[in-house]
């Protein structure tokens, strides 16, 4: 459960996004930080990066403000999603509150996005965490390439393919573009802060 500083009256809720490699993890968190700078009056801290790859995490703290009379502080991660950094990606979810699962929407990377969802499942298992019990968000990122004639995975397909047994909200996305960044962010923060709440009145 998320982290408790009575004396400071301070909440921090750990979001991660998960997913394959490539997906769009990192460009999730870029997007937001671009776009709620003022909010976020930190850099955000990317921990090596091999070209664009994540080789460790990404992380990104955000404060949402007050409620129930504490201070409410968001802390994004990403894990990296190539499939030899398991340890990592491991470590990065310790102590997680919510994830948002990134997809890749390419018909190439079918495969790719159930195994690791499948992976997310034996990770959160290590910590004794049922993935059908955590606040999950799903999102079908890079939609914009069907315009490119890239062929893209319809919503139904992934949906079956990844939502069928969780039946989580979910989104169509580009976090190139910024479509439905926002909306994942907020669905994942409502969500993951009603579990919370849940947890400490
Ligand atoms: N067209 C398009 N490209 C995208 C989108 N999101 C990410 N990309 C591109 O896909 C590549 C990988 O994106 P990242 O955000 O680095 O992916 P990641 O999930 O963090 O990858 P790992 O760190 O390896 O796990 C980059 O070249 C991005 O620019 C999208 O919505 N549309
Ligand atoms: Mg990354």
């Amino acid at each position: 459960m998320a982290f408790v500083n009575l004396k400071k009256k301070e909440i921090q809720v750990k979001i991660v996004y998960y997913g394959p490699g490539r997906g769009g993890k990192t460009s999730n968190l870029e997007y937001i930080h671009g776009n709620f700078a003022k909010r976020i009056n930190t850099e955000m801290v990317t921990v090596k990066t091999h070209g664009d790859r994540t080789l460790f995490f990404d992380f990104l703290p955000f404060d949402i403000g007050v409620i129930n009379g504490y201070d409410v502080k968001i802390q994004l991660y990403t894990v990296p999603g190539q499939a030899k950094y398991n340890a990592t990606r491991r470590l990065v979810l310790r102590g997680v509150d919510g994830i948002v699962f990134v997809a890749d929407a390419m018909a190439m990377r079918r495969e790719k996005n159930i195994l690791a969802l499948k992976n997310l499942h034996e990770n959160l298992a290590e910590y004794k965490k049922s993935i059908l019990k955590i606040p999950i968000v799903m999102q079908y990122n890079k939609i914009d390439l069907r315009k490119q004639g890239i062929p893209i995975l319809p919503v139904k397909t992934l949906e079956k393919d990844l939502n069928s047994q969780l039946k989580r909200p979910s989104f169509p996305a580009s976090a190139m573009l910024g479509y439905n960044v926002v909306a994942t962010f907020k669905q994942i923060i409502s969500m993951t802060v009603a579990s919370i709440k849940k947890d400490i009145t």
